[in-house]
Order: C-alpha cells, then structure tokens, then sequence
C-alpha cells in the first residue's frame, strides 16, 4: 500500500519560519481545513494518510518534507536548515520507524527534505539557504551503500530545490529554470511554469495523477496540454508560509497489515 504520511497544522503556524515571503495575516484554522481538503486528495488518490500529530510549540511542523527522506530502503531523520524545525525530527522518527529502518543526518550538517528531489536512483540536493555542502554529503554518505547517487544543485532566489523543480511524470518535469541550474535535468522531458507564476513548479506526483495548487492556473494549462492530470486543492493559507504541496506529505510504499 501507499502511505503518506502528514502532519498536523501548529496553531502557531503564524510564527513559522520566512524566508522569501513578506510576513502576512494567516489564518492556523484555515489553513488547517485546507490541509483536511490535502488529505482527502491524498486518499482520493489512493494513498494511505497516517497522521502524526500537530506540536503546538513547532510553527512549521505540518511541513513534514523538511524533516525526513524516506527511500525503499531506510527512512534518512534530516537536520534543517532553520533550527527552529530541528525538533520536528522526533515525532516524525518515531512515527516512521513502524515503516523503515532509521538513519540521521547528524550535526553540523543542515539539510532540509524540501531539497531532495528523488528521480530513480539519483537524489538532486539544491545547495540553498537550507542545506549545506556538509548536508548533501552527509545524505551522500548515508545513501551510498544503498546504491543512490547524489548530485548536487545550484538553487537561487527560492527557498529549496523543489521549489524550482519537481517530478509530474515518469520523465517529466515541472521547472522555474530561473531558479536553478537545468543541465541536471538533461534528457527529461522539461515543462515550464507561466512566467506569472514564478512559485509554480512545486507540483506532487502520485505515479498518476499530480495534486496540484489551484492559485497557479496558467501552470495548469501547460501540464494538461503536456498530458499531466491535475487534481486541484486550494492551499492558499499554507502558501503564506512558504508551503506548497510536497512539503506537506512524505509518501511512500509499505506492505499491507
Ligand atoms: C520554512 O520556511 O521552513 C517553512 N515556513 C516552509 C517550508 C516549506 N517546505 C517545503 O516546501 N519543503
């Protein structure tokens, strides 16, 4: 089966960590039912959700991406960038490992999960605000008995890799090249964002279908046009805190039972 795994909304999601957005009114019960309306795309489309539950001291917890990478193999605990999210790792630990065999990125390395973009068996790890040299060579150390390769990613004007780039389809992607480097990205099949629509490169893909911020519709039109499915979901309240739609799930495979 496949499990994604989210966390709860913080009431204090108003005092999350910014790093590129001016700070705006946000509402946490808001933001909470479009996160509710997430999930049920989730599970729409398939996924089993396993909550774990909100931490009212931790404003940026429901962005459970940052804290962990889960690959076939081995669940890898991340160090982030901000330390402030450094005590997310705990709950998230304990949830995953019931799933996977745990590894940890250990100090003074910083690396956030918003970085890592897993095509096959390569990890693009954005060197950004985020994540050090020292991360990705931590996460390369940890991977590469497992037999993943780690290529690092020049990131710019963006809070992570994945805000530039992500996955929407077996050899497609969905990209801001004014935010990266693309030459990584070589020999995919390369859909760019509207240029109105600078944060739209964050899309989560399933396999098939891909959940998807309903504020960027321009963006919609080109992956429908390139044969992407979109489902959707208004996210607009976890947009104010520099969330998208990767950020809020870790979605992997599981045996039944
Ligand atoms: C932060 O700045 O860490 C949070 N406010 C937003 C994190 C979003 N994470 C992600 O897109 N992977």
């Amino acid at each position: 089966m496949r499990i994604a795994m989210t966390r709860g909304v913080s009431p204090a999601l108003a005092r999350c960590e910014l790093a590129f957005l001016p700070r705006v009114a946000l509402d946490a019960g808001r933001a909470r039912d479009q996160h509710r309306e997430y999930e049920r795309a989730l599970r729409d489309l398939g996924c089993t959700v396993v909550s774990v539950a909100a931490d009212p001291a931790l404003p940026d917890c429901v962005f459970i991406e940052d804290v962990a990478l889960v690959l076939d193999e081995v669940a890898v605990l991340l160090r982030p960038g901000a330390p402030s999210r450094r005590p997310e790792a705990a709950a998230v630990a304990e949830a995953l490992a019931v799933y996977r065999p745990l590894r940890w990125i250990a100090e003074p390395a910083t690396i956030d999960g918003g970085d890592v973009l897993r095509i096959g068996r390569t990890l693009f790890v954005g060197r950004s605000g985020r994540t050090s040299d020292a991360g990705a060579a931590a996460l390369a150390a940890a991977v590469a008995p497992l037999g993943y390769d780690v290529q690092g990613v020049t990131v710019t004007g963006c809070l992570h890799l994945k805000s530039a780039v992500t996955q929407v389809g077996p050899d497609t992607v969905l990209v801001n090249a004014a935010w990266m480097g693309t030459e990584p990205l070589a020999g995919m099949r390369r859909v760019e964002v509207d240029p109105a629509e600078p944060h739209a490169a964050n899309a989560l893909w399933l396999g098939g279908d891909v959940i998807y911020p309903a504020s960027f519709p321009r963006t919609i039109e080109r992956l429908q046009a390139a044969g992407v499915s979109v489902r959707a979901v208004d996210v607009s309240e976890l947009q104010k805190a520099e969330g998208a739609v990767t950020c809020c799930s870790l979605v992997f495979e599981a045996a039944e039972g």
